[in-house]
């Protein structure tokens, strides 16, 4: 169990108070070329909370986005507004107007803090908005020269945290799911401190002299957890790198000895290539793959390569972070692992009952963290008698180890990205060359995934160009990580009676 005061605040917990315990001189944050230390990051976040909290007029419980790529400033950021007790929304540097405008409004987000490289669609959004109202730049290369740094350069290096409660929420992470409506999920200061104290002590083993390097953006919990709480909860050091391509993770992990890794199992593969070409990645003690599953052969060939055991795992948005995980002294093939201490699991069946070891059915999960949408009917299905009713489909084995079967829902996972194909759908379907269209998962050696898009076009010839205008047209509505790589053009979608798309015949290869 996790033993926590009533008041505590996990961004005091992550800075001042490691400075306390005696971290002040290490390493907390590399990123654009600088290096903070714990003592540097601890100034650095009590001066923005004065400008959150005196300038901004920021108040506990207020809802703050954040848009930024991987960078200390995220991250000095995200802690300052929750120093001050507001509730983060994390968000990627990619989504576009439409698609911040739907997590303001979700969220009922009132401030927002934006690195200036990114503010145009932000303040496209915000001109049309009833809820914010305040949208502040910073520098996310941390020149000092935006609004906030400006600011914060006058304020002093002491802030009283405000003293939330355990169970107050810190974060809202946002999750696409099936449909494109996003959900946001709930999770209070005592969760963000419980996937440290759990899994990343338990399964990670983290030490004061870790260095963290991944890709996940910050923006989602697995990045969050990954490369800024895990790393900041022991003292260690934790890389950043705006636009992680597996060369730079390669240079970062060569240049600072990396020893943690977090990313997904494409960047993995492209990791090995780069060994063959004479990269040393001797240093990586823990390889933590997740977000999407891990071929055999990746797993293989890294613990042929390194001597040491690829760490697959399991996580959700709507659990924090991971709760199934293989361990670096038990680790196989084709296999999640075992559940983290104080994780429950079971596979039921259609009518939730437990299915015998070897049977395919959805993943329930119960443990000390868990799923809390706000203001969502979506809950009623998630969490049903305390269990987490995952969208995944797994089976235990006779002695305890998970296997991964196939994701129940319509999620494309593409190279780590989850991608709603509804989405995708909607976006194709407001050019006026494209009739009808229907958006799946294709199965792609590198990405896991690739958006598949079948399209009926009208007024006009299929063509390369057609598919090159199309791909266009996606990533200026969306981000454009969403964009379809593969465009099939037909006459017909296949369809039932009533005229609903049956997507699983275009994903089995058929046609109308
Ligand atoms: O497995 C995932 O996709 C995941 C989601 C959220 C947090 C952590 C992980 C690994």
């Amino acid at each position: 169990g996790f033993d926590y005061p009533d008041r505590i605040n996990v961004a005091e917990e992550l800075t001042d108070k490691m400075v306390t315990q005696g971290f002040g001189d290490h390493t907390a944050l590399i990123g654009n070329g600088r290096r903070r230390t714990y003592k540097e990051l601890s100034d650095w976040t009590n001066r923005l909370a004065h400008v959150m909290v005196d300038d901004l007029g920021i108040k506990p419980g207020n809802r703050v986005l954040i848009r930024s790529a991987n960078n200390p400033a995220m991250v000095a950021c995200w802690l300052a507004a929750t120093k001050a007790g507001a509730v983060v929304v994390n968000s990627m540097p990619m989504l576009r107007a439409g698609e911040l405008a739907a997590i303001v409004d979700k969220a009922e987000i009132s401030h927002a803090l934006c690195d200036t490289r990114l503010l145009e669609e932000l303040e496209t959004c915000a001109e049309t908005s009833a809820f914010l109202t305040s949208v502040t730049g910073f520098d996310g290369t941390s020149n000092h020269d935006a609004d906030l740094d400006r600011l914060a350069l006058e304020k002093p290096v002491q802030f009283d945290a405000v003293q939330t409660g355990r169970d107050d929420v810190a974060l809202l992470g946002f999750t696409s799911g099936t449909t494109g409506s996003p959900k946001a999920t709930m999770h209070f200061h005592r969760d963000l401190l419980i996937i440290a104290d759990g899994y990343a002590r338990e399964v990670l083993g983290v030490t004061p002299e870790d260095v963290f390097v991944g890709s996940p953006p910050l923006a989602f919990t697995f990045g969050l957890g990954g490369l800024a709480i895990f790393p900041l909860r022991f003292g260690a050091a934790a890389t950043l790198l705006e636009n992680a391509s597996p060369p730079q993770m390669v240079d970062i992990i060569q240049k600072y000895k990396a020893t943690v890794c977090f990313t997904a199992p494409t960047a993995y593969r492209a990791m090995l290539a780069a060994m063959e070409q004479g990269a040393d990645l001797s240093s990586l003690r823990a390889a933590v793959s997740a977000g999407e599953t891990l071929p055999a052969p990746v797993y293989g060939d890294w613990q042929a390569k390194t001597g040491k055991p690829m760490l697959d795992g399991i996580g959700a948005t709507e659990m924090l972070h991971i709760f199934i995980s293989n361990r670096f002294d038990d680790h196989r093939p084709a296999c999640t692992g075992k559940p983290v201490s104080d994780y429950e699991v079971k596979i039921i069946g259609p009518d939730g009952e437990t299915l015998p070891a070897g049977e395919v059915g959805r993943l329930a999960v119960r443990g000390p963290t868990g799923c809390r949408y706000l203001a969502d009917d979506r809950q009623q299905g998630y969490v049903q008698n305390g269990w987490n009713i995952t969208g995944d489909a797994f089976s235990m084995d006779a002695n305890g180890y998970l296997h991964f079967a196939a994701r129940n829902d319509d999620m494309i996972v593409s190279a780590g990205y989850n991608i709603a194909g509804p989405e995708v759908e909607a976006a194709l379907l407001a050019h006026p060359m494209v009739k009808e269209c229907a958006v799946i998962g294709a199965p792609d050696e590198a990405r896991g995934m690739v958006v598949e898009a079948h399209v009926v076009i009208q007024n006009a010839k299929a063509s390369g160009d057609v598919i090159k205008t199309l791909q266009d047209h996606v990533k200026a509505t969306i981000a454009p990580f969403k964009y379809p790589r593969s465009i099939v053009f037909c006459d017909a979608l296949p369809k039932t009676q009533t005229g609903k798309i049956q997507r699983f015949l275009l994903k089995a290869g058929g046609v109308a």
